[in-house]
């Protein structure tokens, strides 16, 4: 097994490649593979990946044959590159781009600004601190990528009306020391260092139907004319398209919404694609097909915008969703292990990888 601190040390990545076992398009079966069936539909398709990914070489091999992107899912986050002040740690994020670029595959920079998951020692900077800080941030960590990135999310979910801030901002140190201007502040340093990343602002709940995505899409639509109206480099929205049925949702009615930024001259990108699972029943058979059929529900709907240019899935095995460590963290009060992704816990093929592909091929 190869240990976390090989990886982290850089060893891993001459062992391991992605793409190094697998013809691209074909899996072991020879069945379309998502990418592949991405690739017909016009759209480039990718899952987030972290260095676990690198000590399970199955999940690995997924990784290969079905992707042609590849979102760094937290080596590029501010918290996990900067632990302390004057420490850079950047052999995730290399890594994960190094064995991209040598298997042919695409990179997402997630995420270069969010104000969420602050380490302690920025929290107690001062407002003109936290500034110097910021430029300092683009700047390096910009500078390093540049030219290796498909495109970066410069703005992670600038919008949390749960924080109740006027605007319906979310709040952290960015926003505490600058005000909603750190937003553009972000987009142009980082369009003056890298001039070819499709530079994107990334949004949570645009989605649903519910409170707190009807909260978020009117402002997101304002911030998004204002940058355009300034001229600030911006190519595209993402929609992070974690889908909560719990909640009402209207795909349709957000496909509209979507599209309204396609006729903005934005490109489209479904950023962190997966489905929530936890109101379907019980029965694993019956909760597998339930996050399928809404998955292809919601994608038969987005997907009609010809500015959809990417899916991108939040992990592609359910062993690493998000949801899993939520689940572990409540385990005494939940029942069952989260299914929100198109492979199981050991790489086989969930129902919702053949909605998807069906839902790419009717493109
Ligand atoms: O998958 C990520 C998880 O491992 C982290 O603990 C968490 C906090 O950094 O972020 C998760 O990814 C989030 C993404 O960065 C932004 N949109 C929501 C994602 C799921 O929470």
């Amino acid at each position: 097994m190869i240990s976390r601190r090989n990886f982290v040390s850089g060893a891993i990545p001459t062992v391991l490649g992605l793409g190094a076992m697998a013809a691209p398009g074909a899996n072991a079966a020879g069945e379309m593979t998502l990418a592949e069936a991405g690739r017909t539909a016009g759209l480039l398709y990718g899952a987030s990946i972290s260095e676990e990914a690198f000590a399970d070489p199955d999940y690995l091999d997924l990784y290969a044959r079905e992707t042609d992107i590849v979102t760094t899912d937290v080596a590029l986050k501010f918290d996990w590159l900067r632990p302390s002040p004057a420490r850079f740690e950047f052999e995730r994020a290399d890594a994960i781009v190094s064995a991209a670029k040598r298997s042919g595959k695409l990179v997402r920079g997630h995420t270069l600004i969010w104000n969420d998951n602050a380490p302690e020692w920025l929290r107690r900077l001062s407002g003109r601190e936290v500034e110097r800080v910021f430029d300092e941030h683009i700047e390096v960590v910009v500078g390093r990528y540049a030219g290796k990135l498909h495109s970066w999310d410069v703005v992670n979910e600038p919008f949390w009306p749960m924080d109740r801030q006027k605007g319906g901002w979310r709040n952290g140190p960015w926003f505490a020391a600058m005000g909603p201007s750190y937003v553009e502040r972000a987009f142009s340093r980082a369009a003056s260092i890298d001039k070819t990343a499709k530079l994107t602002l990334n949004e949570a709940q645009c989605e649903g139907n519910h409170e707190w995505g009807r909260a978020i899409r009117p402002p997101l639509a304002r911030l998004i004319d204002d940058l355009l109206a300034k001229d600030v480099s911006l190519h595209a929205v993402g929609f992070q398209s974690h889908l909560q049925p719990q909640w009402p949702a209207n795909y349709l009615e957000f496909a509209d919404y979507a599209a309204s930024f396609a006729a903005r001259g934005l490109e489209i990108y479904l950023t962190e694609f997966d489905v929530n699972d936890q109101s379907f029943p019980d029965d694993s058979a019956a909760r597998k097909t339930a996050v399928a059929e809404t998955g292809a529900k919601f994608l038969n709907a987005i997907l009609r915008a010809p500015a959809v240019k990417m899916v991108v899935n939040w992990q592609l095995s359910d062993r690493y969703s998000w949801y899993r460590e939520l689940w572990r963290r409540n385990a005494p009060t939940s029942q069952r292990s989260p299914s929100p992704l198109p492979f199981d816990d050991r790489c086989r093929p969930n129902p919702l990888r053949a909605a998807m592909i069906g839902s790419f091929l009717a493109r």
